[in-house]
This record gives C-alpha cells, structure tokens and sequence, in this order.
C-alpha cells in the first residue's frame, strides 16, 4: 500500500515535471502515448468524456472584464424589473393569459453580458450576428428594447394582449408578427438548435458560393437545459463538428430545471451533456462557478471540494437554493470536516450567496471570450443558473417557479429591493416599469455598448433587391409537352432545375436541397453539373467517377444532400429561403424529398418556416398514394396535401403536367422574387410517365388558381352531362373516363385539371368571407363557382390524396358531386391494384358519374347496377378506409 502511494506520487511528480517542462501539449503527447502503450498490453481503459465539475477555463486564465460592472448590474436589475413586471401585469389584466418570469430571471446574465460584449448588430459590412434566444425568455428581450428605445410602454403594457388597439408584444419570438424585431421563432423547444446549426453551415456555404463573406458573423443559440431532451436538439450536432462551425456558439442554460420539476433530479445534467458534445466534437466550456467559489477552490489542495462538487445530483443542488445557508453547511459541507472548515469562517447566509458562474458576469464574460475565439470546431457553453433568481419565496428554484406568474405586494417588495429598483414601498404593488433618465449614464452606456457593437439585436431587416422572374422562354419546352414521348413530372422537375441553375442570372441562387433521395427523384444528373457541396472539396476518388454522372463533391458545389435527414434539411431549407432578410440575398431553395416524409414528419419546422416567411419551394417526390406502387403504406402519401392546408403562408399544387409545374414555378419565383411576397410553395411530383401535353391555349391563370378546363366533351348535345375533376396522376383517369361516359353511357363529360384545391377552398373562404360582411354589396362569386358557371350536370372529384381536398371545395360546386380519394392505409401493390383498391380509377369514375345522374333522376338505378358489373366492380369489395 505505501509502495503505490509512493509510486503515485512519483508518477504525478513527473507530470508536474513535464507540465513544467514541456507544456500541456507535451502533457497530451504523452498521456496519449500511455494511453496507447496500455492498449497495446491489452490493458481496457473506461471511457470518459467528462472533465470533472467545476469551469472549464481556470481563474488563472480569465481575462480582465472589460466593461463597468456597476452600470450593467444596474442595466440588468431593471431589465430584470421591466421583465417580471411585464409578465404580472398581463396575468392581472386577464387572469391566465400566461408568460414566463423564471426563465428570462435564471439567463439574464447570459444575455446582459451578450448584448453589452458580443452580439453585433447587422451593418452595410457586417451582416450581423444571428442571435435565436430562448422563447420563453422573450420578456426579457423586450424589457431591454424598452430600455433601448425600440419598444413603447404602451406596448410592454401590453406584452400578451397584441389584438389590443394599442398594439401590443406577442408572447414569443415571431417573425410573422413582429418582423423589423424578431429573426427566429423559437418556442417550440428544439427547433431552434436544428436550426441554429444549418443557419452557420449555410452561413459558410454563401461564403464558399462567393455570395457574401460572413466568416465574421456569430450565430449564437440560447436553449433550456430541459429543451436537450428533443430529439431535435441533440440529433444534429455532429455535423457542425464535422464541418468546423467555429462561427457556431450555443449557450445552454443549466437552471436544472424544466417545467414540472428537474431535468435530471437523479443525475446531473451539465456533466451528461458535455460528454455528448465532447464526443460529438465540440470545444465545451462549463460555467459552473462564479468568482464567489475561487477561494475556495484555491484552498481545496487535496481535491475533496471537487470531489464533493461533482457527487451531488442535481436534485440535491436544487435543495441548497430552495433551503438557504444552514441546510448547505450541513448537507454540502457537512459532509467531511475538512469540507467544514473550509467553510468555518463564513456565515449562513454568506454560503447562501455564493453565486453560481451562469450568474456571474466575469465567468460568463470569459466563456464567451473563448468561444469567439476557438478556432476548428463549435462551442457549447454550460452555464449553471438559478431558476427564477431573484424570486426568493415567490418561487426560486422551486419546482413551481416556471409557471410562477403572479407575485403579491411582499414578494415584490422584495425582488424590488433586492435588486434596488428605485419605486416606492406606495408605488411598488401597481408595478410601474421603470425607465432610467434619458441622459443619464445607465442608459447612456447602454446606447454607446450597443453603438460598438454596431446596432441593436434582435432586429429583422429585408435587405435584399426584388430581382425579376426568369423569361418566358426558359420555361417554353415544357409548355409544348413531350410529342409523344412518356415522362414523369419528377423528370420534368429536374429538367427545369438544371435549367434554372444554368441559367445565368439566377443560377448562381438556386440552392437545390435533398436529403439522400437524389437517385430516387432521377436527380444525379446533377451531382455532375452543380455539384455537391463540401466545404473541404473531396477528399477521395469517388468509385464511380469513370461516370458521366458521378458522385462530385466541390467546395462551390451547389447541392446540398443532407443525408438521410428531412429535419436537417428542412433548416437549410429555411436558412436559404431566409437568406432575403438574414443576408440581403434571394437564394432559392428547392428542397426535394419523399412526400410522404415531409409535412407529417417535420411539420413543426415547415410551420416555423411559415413564421419565419421563408420563401422557396418544397417539392415531394414520389407523390400519390396510389402512383407511388409497391412501397406500402409508411410510404405512399395521401395526406400531404390536406396537411398543407393548415400553413398560412404556403400554396400547394398538385400538378398533372409538365406544362402546369412550369407555370407554376414561374409564377412563384414571380411572386416570392420579383413581388417579394411572403408566400412559399409545395409541389407534388409523380414518378409514373406518361406523354406530357401541350399546353392548352388560356390557361395559364386556371393553372395558379386552382383549375381549367382540359377537355370538353365531345358530344355537345348529349342530355346527361357531367364534369370529371381530376388532379396529378389520377388526371388521366378522368381523360379515361370521359371517353368511356361518352362512348359507352351517352354522356357528355368535360375533363378538368384541378392544380390547387388549397388555393380554390381559400378563395371560397376569403369570398364567403366578404360576403357577410358586405350584405348590402353585390355578391362576389368564388372562382371556382365562377369557373365551372355554366357546367350543368353532375360532378365527380378524384384525387390521389383523401377525399376531404374535394370536399373542402364542395359548396362552391354548382351541382351534385361526388369525390373519389384514397382514404386509409397504402398497399404494397402495382399502380392498377392500388386505384382498383382505393377506388379511383376510370371505372370508379364512371361509376360515380352514373350514381350521382340517377340520384338526379337522370338515369335508372338498374343501368347502374348494370354497368357495375360491365366494369367489373364488387360492391361488396373491402372499403379502404377500414380496411
Ligand atoms: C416542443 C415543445 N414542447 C413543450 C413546450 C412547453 N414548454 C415550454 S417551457 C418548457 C420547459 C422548459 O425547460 P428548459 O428547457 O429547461 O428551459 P428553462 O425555462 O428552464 O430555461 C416546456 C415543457 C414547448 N414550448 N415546446
Ligand atoms: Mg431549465
């Protein structure tokens, strides 16, 4: 026993020696070689990602903090104020109308000392940082624009009640609604990080492109420590590791704490997430302490502290804020007298007040050094807070305290006074928000920090010019159709792509996104031509490059294939379409992927794209629920579209033909880059060819809006008449069964091509809309009513989608219809089996036809029984919805 402990010793003076010596990369040489000399003699050495608990950057090599930290702890006590003040009032105006004050009281200083050191405001030069701050912190946010002078006290009065004819704050980050102020919406806990992280990628690939030179932008993204939990949060953070953001910096603030309770009572949160970073590649610097703790620590010669800091779960740290002074010595320190005594000269409340490092601005201060500094990889800073500091009883630290949103005349008494807010003990219940003199030097700072740092953040600016839509002629080849030739509309697509990226003014903006799905849309024709993009070019001769098509990487490669990974390109997708108002460039994003793996799947990211009115287009490939063939039913999609209908923002078309898409892209890079209209588009394409027609003359306008007609019928004087709508692939079906009403039943059926049911139920709707509210006006009439006007006779609706797209549409019908979708589960099957399943096909079409003519009594029921049996329908056949 005391030969090892002599044997330690000498060992670790020889790493002193060496420390001494050589310095720390010396150290790690050689502990590296000892670690694989032990390999080697098949020695097994347990993992650790962890450093043990205390701050990654030691006292010693803190620098100096620059600022005056008298007038920024008066800055952030006020905002502190104005920020729960905020939150008060609106719950007293209106009794659970919400908001949070415990959030934005733990991260205050994470933010104060951003905003007066390191957040840089967009210039001509400099386009800014991109800052995503916490949604729930937004009071927070606002309290210190209302210091700024960018937000009124009207409008803090009504923080939460934004419909007031005042105007007033919505509860969190939106674009949408506030977009001069708000860049990002980040309230719905992950996205965020996701987000953040394809925000810096795509940052690196505008400088590689030559678009902009942004390798002095930061983005920076605050989240919760509970907010880790999303599988959204954590599950992209290898790739900027891999990449080398270093202009990547995200701030977790570990209060411990998340809505119902802790995050991790039984473990420790801080510690958990620096092994994922460090194993994912990431420079970690833990905040743990504040300067409170350093003397301490400079005591602690045997390590006990260190051993003692990093035993206590986090369910217990949690105890020591809640319990105070007496409860520390006894449970923390009392747990080895040498501990004890460390502490024996410090009163109770002293060991109350040792302040943790997210709270100290020095601590913080140099985190955020660090990591502007660290070059080669990403930064995450853990910084350890206090829920709801300052809350005392009110709820600090409590499990309580996030849905904390009312305080009584005490408790604000006491956040008043201890933070020394100047109102009076008369004043303090009718919770003024309290704005310092205007020449005075609290705010005089804050205007010249801000001035330093170039501008106020957050603010959303659209820099970009409005640049006009491609020529007619780029798109002509498709609206003369394929002469006979079969062609999928996902072949199309891609001739259109590859076309609009040769295209000499705005090729250079085409941002083509895919996630790992580029040979099954037919698209590796563009590995070669635009390139895949790397940042590091390509470090390998690929296998295939003998081929014309092979797999290219380049640095100015154009395409970004994200892997098997909609989520992660989904951001791109919404950094691209942003790029107008993040960098003043209209880069066009197409983000191609399987339909059916879009909108159910990320749906909450298209949704945020909304807020963000990001503009491009998302195509789904592989489309129809029955077009697609074989892959069953976690494959075939034929639910997007109603999905779709829920995104103010986004038009959905569901083209048949080449000639219908072409118009349609035209007209939306006419809209979101020329009119610079906040609207973005999804596209159903189809891999099932056939001969793409020319395109009818006059339809263009039918095309956007909704529909057209496609065919009359040939019998003009027949006396049963019907209309067929028809949309995507299932277009052809109606073509198919007009011919078999027409020749076989005697009745004359006109065929329509339906684009968008989207856009013909919103039009509805906003006429409806104008209807009432204009009852003494001459009626208005919805396009779609206006469109089929002088259709008598009956209607059938088929889609490749559920039944509700034509139902949606039915009111403004004029006459009887019926619709044909493809409600339930998909099959593994070949297209035909499929329609006959779904019962879409040109039989079922005819058959609705017939149906709804006898229930007009223009037909005998016994003709339709009859011609069931002629095309071979079973009434007794399985219905898909069920089964
Ligand atoms: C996707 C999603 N799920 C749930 C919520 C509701 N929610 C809001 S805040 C919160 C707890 C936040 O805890 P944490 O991330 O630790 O943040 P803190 O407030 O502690 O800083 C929850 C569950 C949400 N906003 N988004
Ligand atoms: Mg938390």
């Amino acid at each position: 026993m005391e030969l090892e402990q002599i044997e330690t010793h000498e060992w670790l003076e020889s790493l002193d020696h060496v420390i001494h010596r050589g310095g720390p990369d010396r150290v790690r040489e050689l502990l590296s070689e000892l670690q694989d000399h032990a390999h080697a003699a098949g020695i097994k050495l347990p993992f650790s990602a962890n450093t043990p608990y205390i701050n990654t950057i030691p006292v010693e090599e803190q620098p100096t903090f620059p600022g005056s930290r008298e007038i920024e702890r008066r800055i952030k006590s006020i905002i502190r104020w104005n920020a729960m003040a905020m939150v008060v009032r609106a719950n007293r105006e209106e009794e659970g109308i919400g908001g949070h004050i415990s959030t934005f009281a733990s991260a205050a200083t994470l933010y104060e000392v951003g905003f007066n050191h390191f957040f840089r405001g967009p210039t001509e030069d400099h386009g800014g940082d991109q800052v995503y701050f916490q949604g729930h912190a937004a009071p927070g946010i606002y309290a210190r624009a209302f210091l700024e002078g960018r937000i009124s006290v009207e409008q803090l009065k009504c923080f939460r009640h934004e419909h007031h004819p005042e105007g007033g704050l919505p509860s969190y980050p939106h674009p949408w609604l506030m977009p001069n102020f708000w860049q990002f919406p980040t309230v719905s806990m992950g996205l965020s990080p996701i987000m953040a992280i394809y925000q810096a990628r795509f940052n690196r690939y505008l400088e590689d492109q030559g678009l902009k030179k942004t390798c002095h932008e930061k983005v920076w993204c605050f989240l919760g420590d509970g907010e880790t939990d999303e599988p959204e949060s954590l599950g992209a953070i290898t790739l900027p590791a891999r990449e080398k953001l270093d202009n990547l910096i995200f701030v977790i603030n570990c209060n411990l704490q998340r809505l119902d309770g802790p995050v991790r009572g039984n473990g420790h949160i801080i510690q958990e997430l620096e092994t994922v970073f460090r194993g994912a590649g990431w420079n970690v610097i833990k905040v743990i302490w504040g300067s409170d703790w350093d003397e301490l620590l400079a005591k602690d010669e045997d390590g006990v502290l260190v051993e003692r800091m990093g035993e206590v779960v986090d369910g217990e740290y949690q105890n020591y804020i809640v319990r105070g002074g007496t409860y520390i010595r006894e449970h923390f320190f009392g747990k080895d007298p040498r501990l004890l005594k460390m502490v024996e000269h410090m009163s109770d409340e002293q060991l109350e007040k040792l302040r943790l490092g997210g709270h100290d601005p020095e601590k913080v201060y140099a985190a955020y050094k660090a990591a502007v500094e660290h070059k080669g990889s990403p930064t995450v800073i853990l910084a350890r807070t206090i829920k709801g500091y300052g809350l005392g009883e009110a709820g600090e630290g409590k499990n309580i305290t996030h849905q904390q949103k009312k305080l009584n005349e005490e408790e604000l008494k006491e956040f008043r006074s201890r933070f020394g807010i100047p109102i009076s003990d008369e004043d303090v219940d009718t919770l003024p928000f309290y704005r310092p003199d205007e020449n005075g030097p609290i705010l005089k700072y804050l205007r010249e920090r801000r001035q330093q740092l170039s501008g106020y953040v957050p603010q959303r600016m659209t820099r970009s010019k409005p640049f006009p839509a491609p020529s007619e002629t780029l798109f002509e080849e498709f609206y003369d159709g394929t002469d006979g030739r079969e062609v999928a509309t996902t072949m199309a697509f891609v001739r259109l792509l590859s076309k609009l990226l040769r295209d000499n003014d705005i090729g250079k903006l085409i941002v083509p996104i895919i996630p790992d799905e580029a040979r099954t849309f037919g698209m590796e024709a563009l590995f070669r031509q635009a390139g895949i993009y790397s940042h590091i070019g390509q470090l390998y001769e690929p296998v295939d490059k003998e081929n014309l098509l092979y797999y290219r990487e380049a640095r100015d490669g154009q395409i970004l294939e994200e892997g098997i990974n909609e989520a992660g390109a989904m951001s791109s997708f919404i950094a691209a379409g942003t790029a107008y108002a993040t960098h003043g460039i209209n880069t066009i994003p197409f983000f191609v992927f399987y339909s059916m793996f879009g909108f159910q799947r990320i749906g909450d990211l298209i949704w945020a794209a909304a807020d963000m009115r990001t503009r491009g287009f998302l195509v789904g490939g592989t489309s129809g629920r029955t077009t697609l063939a074989g892959e069953g039913l976690q494959h075939q999609d034929g639910q997007s579209h109603l999905l779709a209908y829920h995104y103010p923002t986004l038009k959905a078309y569901d083209p048949a033909f080449a000639y219908e898409l072409a118009v349609i892209i035209r007209d939306g890079l006419e809209r979101m880059y020329e009119k610079q209209e906040n609207v973005f588009y999804y596209l159903t394409v189809m891999n099932e060819s056939y001969v793409q027609p020319r395109m009818p003359e006059g339809v263009k306008e039918g095309i956007i809006r909704g529909i057209y007609r496609l065919r009359n019928s040939n019998k003009g004087k027949a006396s049963m008449r019907a209309h067929l709508l028809g949309s995507g692939a299932i277009l052809n079906k109606a073509v198919e069964a007009q011919g078999i009403l027409e020749k076989k039943y005697n009745v004359a059926a006109d065929v329509w091509s339906v684009t968008s049911y989207k856009e013909l139920h919103n039009d509805g709707l906003s006429v409806d809309r104008w209807n009432m509210l204009h009852p003494d006006s001459k009626p208005r009439v919805p396009y779609l009513t206006q469109a089929l006007w002088d259709s008598r006779g009956v209607f059938v609706a088929a889609t490749d989608y559920v039944k509700a797209l034509p139902e949606s549409v039915h009111k403004w019908i004029p006459g009887r219809m019926v619709s044909l979708g493809t409600d339930g589960f998909g099959r593994s099957d070949g297209r035909r089996h499929l329609r006959d399943l779904f019962e879409v096909d040109e039989r079922y079409i005819v058959l609705a036809a017939l149906h709804c003519l006898a229930l007009e009594g223009k037909m005998e029921p016994e003709t339709v029984k009859k011609a069931m049996i002629d095309l071979d329908i079973n009434p007794e056949k399985v219905d898909p919805i069920a089964g």
